[in-house]
């Protein structure tokens, strides 16, 4: 049993009793802990098998923590089960669309007599959706697109999901001797933030035997084909895995034709036809004799080109700078110095400032800034401008007792409606490092969000635009607006932009980050670490950063502490 599965569980039982109309805070209960295991870097199973004590964990208590054992031990629980007796899974998916919210699928449920998504179309197709209470025309167009953001989403799974199913994948084929050597490719190669399925290459010495072996894998739900070249099956959460097999001679050209994208090999095939030869997943070929094969250096050595990091090939002119020998130096994990986003007890993160730090210096990193929400993230337990003083307090303290470290006391202030700040700027003038993200109103038309941002970067105490597009992958959309107008803001202010690590964020995306980087502003990469566990996330915005062709020079936070120290500085003096 996977994190990923639990995870589902704990969201599923949220769902129902959410739309039961249950007690919102048991309800959050149950997402607290789903978000705890989904986040988690060891797996539940074995934290279970060790006999660890899970209410260790954040946001886990006694009644959750029996949960999770009986997860692990029966593949369910019984009060899911109950649960689904009363109330059937296609009801919840009204939950999961976008804008429609748990009021408004009660709603349609009761007044409309809609049970399922293609229902819920139907009825807004009607325009009978509108006449509810509270809805409107503006409302029902909200709920369609909704329906489109889930329908765009659905069949994929995070990134992070995906990493965890390779893990373990990888395990049980670690454990077969007749596997010389097995590969993931595809999107996940590529470091996409969402996942189609998993396509894993294989070099075998006995082919059956393999078969067999992956036959036996515990989470295998249902085998959709099995022979000679590849085996496909469904996991127990509905992804699809395809197992390939390839012989060393081809094993190169197999990995570049599978690991895609569908636009960089077409950009590859059209190259290879300039040149009058062939190419397909088993070589690189001309007339009948065999050029290259084995390796994908080769294969894009012999076509001129220089060997391409997976993460840029999507078709966005990597060709093209492969031949010029142009490409980028993309950045490592290992380049990170430190992370200007996290959380702490001050605000909703659950380890203190001190723990904070720790998990920060385990990770070798020269310094850390705490981001606690501000006032008007009220569920958050936002602080004031009192509770700010003090806690700036504590972390100056914090702060002197490391000589080697530095603690960065910062904030994440909310900008409210009107693009003004959530706290007096004379106070946010007295902190390192200044944070800015939009939580609510993430529904005004583009001009008015546009104009609310360009306010906040103008008020000139703003050193960090936070999650710029506010995205929850697959289940809430980007919020618009002029990116060029908020850019050149952000720009003329010395003002940084953030790729925000979490998996279900990825936010700024690919070319959005591409883009800021190329009109020149500073972009930080940050987790948002809810837990000091949590600032391991940051290799997720790494993939999504390399994917935007960024070196290690355009993320400010793989500077040193002092030159860190510097550039802030040249920056503030920048603003007004
Ligand atoms: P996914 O699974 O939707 O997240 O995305 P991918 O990129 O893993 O796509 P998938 O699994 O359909 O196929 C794996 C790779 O195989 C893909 O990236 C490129 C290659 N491929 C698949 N279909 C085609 C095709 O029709 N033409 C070309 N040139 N390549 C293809
Ligand atoms: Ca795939
Ligand atoms: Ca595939
Ligand atoms: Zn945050």
């Amino acid at each position: 049993m996977e994190n990923s599965e639990i995870a589902r569980m704990f969201e599923l039982i949220a769902d129902m009793r959410e739309f039961r109309g249950d007690n919102a805070f048991r309800v959050r209960s149950y997402r607290n802990a789903a978000r705890t295991v989904r986040d988690l870097s060891q797996r539940v199973e074995d934290l279970v098998a060790q006999g660890e004590d899970l209410t260790q964990l954040p946001y886990v208590g006694k009644s959750i923590a029996e949960k999770m054992r009986e997860m692990v031990q029966t593949g369910t629980c019984r009060t899911l089960e109950e649960l689904r007796k009363e109330i059937p899974p296609e009801l919840t998916e009204l939950l999961h669309v976008p804008r429609l919210g748990a009021q408004g699928a009660k709603q349609v449920h009761e007044k409309l007599g809609v049970s399922s998504l293609a229902e819920l179309r139907q009825a807004c197709e009607d325009q009978r959706v509108r006449e509810l209470p509270g809805m409107g025309a503006k409302s029902e167009e909200n709920v369609l697109k909704g329906i489109r953001t889930l329908e765009s989403a659905s069949g994929r799974v995070l990134l992070k999901e995906a990493v965890e199913q390779i893990a373990a994948i990888g395990r049980h084929l670690d454990n077969c001797d007749a596997v010389v050597h097995w590969e993931p490719a595809g999107s996940y190669r590529r470091r996409k933030e969402t996942i189609g399925d998993l396509d894993i290459l294989i070099k075998a010495e006995d082919r059956d035997a393999v078969t067999q072996h992956i036959l036996h894998y515990g989470a295998i739900e249902e085998v959709l084909g099995k022979g000679e070249e590849k085996v496909s099956v469904v996991l127990g959460g509905g992804l699809q895995v395809d197992f390939r097999y390839f012989d060393a001679h081809a094993f190169g050209t197999a990995l570049m034709y599978f690991t895609g994208s569908k636009a960089h090999n077409i950009a590859v095939r059209q190259r290879v036809q300039d040149k009058g030869w062939k190419l397909n997943e088993y070589g690189l070929y001309e007339d009948d004799h065999r050029i290259a094969g084995e390796t994908e250096e080769e294969v894009y050595a012999e076509l001129g080109l220089d060997w391409i990091a997976p993460e840029l090939r999507e078709g966005r002119g990597e060709l093209e700078a492969a031949a010029e020998g142009n490409l980028p130096h993309l950045i490592e994990s290992g380049d990170i110095k430190g992370d200007l986003h996290c959380h702490s007890t001050a605000s909703d993160g659950v380890n203190s400032v001190a723990e904070m730090v720790q998990a920060a210096r385990r990770l070798g990193y020269e310094y850390l800034c705490i981001a606690d929400h501000s006032k008007a993230v009220s569920i958050a337990n936002g602080l004031d401008a009192e509770r700010l003083q003090e806690h700036l307090e504590h972390i100056r303290e914090v702060d002197a007792a490391y000589e080697d470290f530095w603690l960065l006391a910062g904030i994440e202030v909310d900008i409210l409606k009107d693009g003004t700040l959530d706290l007096p700027e004379s106070l946010l003038r007295e902190l390192d490092w200044v944070t800015a993200s939009t939580h609510f109103y993430l529904e005004l038309s583009e001009e008015e969000m546009t104009r609310r941002l360009v306010a906040a970067v103008e008020t000139g105490v703003v050193d960090c635009i936070a999650h710029p597009f506010m995205r929850l992958i697959g289940k809430r959309d980007m919020i618009q607006f002029d990116v060029d107008r908020v850019f050149e803001a952000c720009r003329a202010n010395g003002v940084c932009v953030e790729v925000n690590a979490h998996p279900e964020r990825l936010d700024l995306p690919d070319i959005y980050a591409r883009h800021a980087r190329d009109m020149g502003l500073g972009i930080v990469l940050d987790t948002d670490a809810h837990s000091g566990a949590d600032l391991g996330l940051i290799n997720y915005g790494v993939g999504m950063a390399r994917r935007g062709w960024l070196q290690a020079a355009d993320v400010m936070n793989t500077k040193p502490a002092g030159e860190l120290r510097e550039w802030i500085r040249t920056c503030r003096n920048k603003k007004k």
